[in-house]
């Protein structure tokens, strides 16, 4: 028997802790304030501007959304965060990924001031997770421990393998497992034999980008499935990167698209506009 971790739930139970925070703060006068800035009007990118926005209204944290066009140059948008570092009114500044091309997303993302980096990508946050300091985490791993954590899945000892190596998961993934004593494999496009190395997996973390990929013959019996993915269908339906039928025969634990990863990032995100605030 598998369970299906039900992301939308726990998420909805961290954003009731950071809603009484937020209440809590704006009785000694603290508001809290998100920027969001958007470049461009990708549909996807609209979807999770939003998503960010309704977070912020429920839990009570203000939002100010920045829509800047997609020709802007770098320097202007550049300049925009500038202002936005200076601004003793915003707590936390979040730059809506993926750029336009012509913007080169590092400079932008080390433009964001560490102590106003709610997405943790700035490097002195991504140091700071490398060597346990605290700081800002990026959400959506650390919305992947939580769901864990919360499913009484323990990481202390166990064979985690992550799929992908990107910056905003796969890398500050495995930097998060280790941190919480997994034994850690990052498997990625380069990657040979990859279902040898997936099957070892006690906790299996997906996030390769290609829809339906991970078949039953791709996991281990029992373990834990957690799905990063997340692709529109032609049918308008969503899908991750884990063919959830074929899986969870086999599995014991394993998040669904949508409702598993995706509402924990949002979460993740709200508690680090609280501590941005602090
Ligand atoms: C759900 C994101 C890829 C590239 C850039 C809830 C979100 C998604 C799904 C959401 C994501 C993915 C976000 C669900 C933010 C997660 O119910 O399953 C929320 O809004 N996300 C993003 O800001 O940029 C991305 C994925």
């Amino acid at each position: 028997m598998f369970q299906i971790i039900d992301g939308k739930k726990i998420a909805a139970q961290i954003k009731e802790e950071v809603k009484s925070e937020a209440e809590h703060l704006r009785k000694q006068g603290k508001e809290i304030c998100l920027a969001v800035i958007q470049v461009g009007e990708d549909p996807a990118s609209s979807v999770y501007v939003r998503n960010k926005q309704k977070a912020c209204e429920y839990v009570g944290i203000q939002s100010v959304l920045k829509k800047l066009p997609e020709n802007i140059s770098e320097e202007e948008l550049l300049a925009t965060i500038e202002e936005m570092n200076h601004d003793c009114g915003i707590n936390g500044i979040l730059v809506q990924l993926p750029l336009p091309r012509h913007i080169d997303e590092d400079k932008v993302i080390k433009a964001v001031h560490p102590d106003k980096d709610v997405d943790g990508f700035h490097p002195e946050n991504v140091g700071r997770l490398c060597i346990g300091e605290k700081g800002f985490l990026p959400c959506t791993p650390a919305g992947i421990v939580k769901l864990l954590k919360y499913s009484g899945i323990e990481i202390d000892g166990k064979e985690c393998v992550i799929v992908g190596r990107s910056n905003i998961v796969g890398k500050p993934m495995a930097l998060l497992l280790l941190r919480e004593n997994g034994t850690v494999t990052i498997a990625h496009s380069h990657t040979k034999g990859l279902k040898e190395i997936t099957k070892r997996a006690d906790i299996l973390i997906v996030a390769m980008g290609k829809p339906l990929f991970i078949t039953a013959d791709y996991v281990k019996e029992g373990a834990a499935v957690i799905d990063v993915g997340i692709h529109r269908k032609e049918d308008g339906h969503l899908c991750g990167d884990v063919d959830f039928a074929s899986v969870k025969e086999k599995v014991s634990y394993l998040t669904p698209v949508p409702g598993g990863v995706g509402p924990m990032t949002i979460a993740m995100l709200m508690q680090n506009c609280v501590a941005a605030s602090e």
